[in-house]
């Protein structure tokens, strides 16, 4: 899939300020810092779309953006704040939870939430719990792993295949999961072909699929 355009739109902490539902919508969600920002520039080819540091907890609302890819489709890319930032206090914590559970349950035209896992990593329990939470909701989702370019193939490949092992204890199907590289730009026509294909049935059906 082509990318025209992809420009900002609006920051808001409540669901119900974001832009009308009247397009697919792809939310990024997934520990702080773990590259959701760079991976939105990454996929607009964009360096400076979405606000990126090296400290964790920079994105803090529920960010809007408007792409148009070939023949003038327009969709939404939301880019989120993270969760387990350890200098977060109690009361900041509970705002996330409640902005964030809002925006992911009752979002109506939110079609796929992209979780991100650190390809560095073994299975954190963070990660898990939180997808395992989306079973309940019955929110679509899709696993990313980035930061691909910081490791050797092998490790990559060890981390993803024991963070999936571990869904399938609690999942029947294995979710859909991608392998990316914000610098290198790995795995970026994987997940715009993807989000092109639901884009589709988007329009085919009208509303979530
Ligand atoms: N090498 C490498 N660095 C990356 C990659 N993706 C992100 N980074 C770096 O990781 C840091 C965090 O990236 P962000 O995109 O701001 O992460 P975030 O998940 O949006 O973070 P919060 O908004 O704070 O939750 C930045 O220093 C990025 O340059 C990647 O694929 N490869
Ligand atoms: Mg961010």
């Amino acid at each position: 899939m082509e990318i025209i355009d992809a420009k900002y739109l609006i920051s808001n902490a409540n669901y119900e300020q974001c832009p009308p539902a009247d397009k697919p919508e792809y939310a990024f969600i997934g520990r702080s810092n773990v590259g959701k920002s760079s991976l939105i520039n990454m996929l607009c080819n964009k360096k400076a779309l979405a606000k990126t540091s090296s400290a964790p907890g920079k994105t803090q609302l529920i960010n809007h953006f408007e792409v148009i890819s070939g023949a003038r489709q327009k969709w939404y890319l939301v880019d989120l704040p993270g969760y387990g930032y350890a200098k977060v206090s109690q009361s900041s914590r509970r705002r996330w939870e409640q902005m964030i559970e809002n925006y992911i349950r009752k979002r109506e035209n939110l079609t796929c939430l992209f979780v991100l896992v650190d390809s560095r990593h073994e299975p954190q329990k963070i990660d898990l719990a939180f997808i395992n939470q989306l079973g309940n909701w019955e929110v679509p989702f899709a696993v990313i792993f980035t930061k691909a370019d910081k490791n050797k193939p092998g490790a990559t490949r060890r981390n993803v295949t024991a963070f999936v092992n571990q869904l399938k204890e609690t999942w029947e199907e294995v979710p859909p999961f991608f392998v990316t590289s914000s610098e290198t730009g790995e795995g970026r026509e994987l997940v715009l072909d993807y989000i092109d294909d639901l884009n589709k049935a988007f329009i085919n059906r009208g509303i979530r699929i």
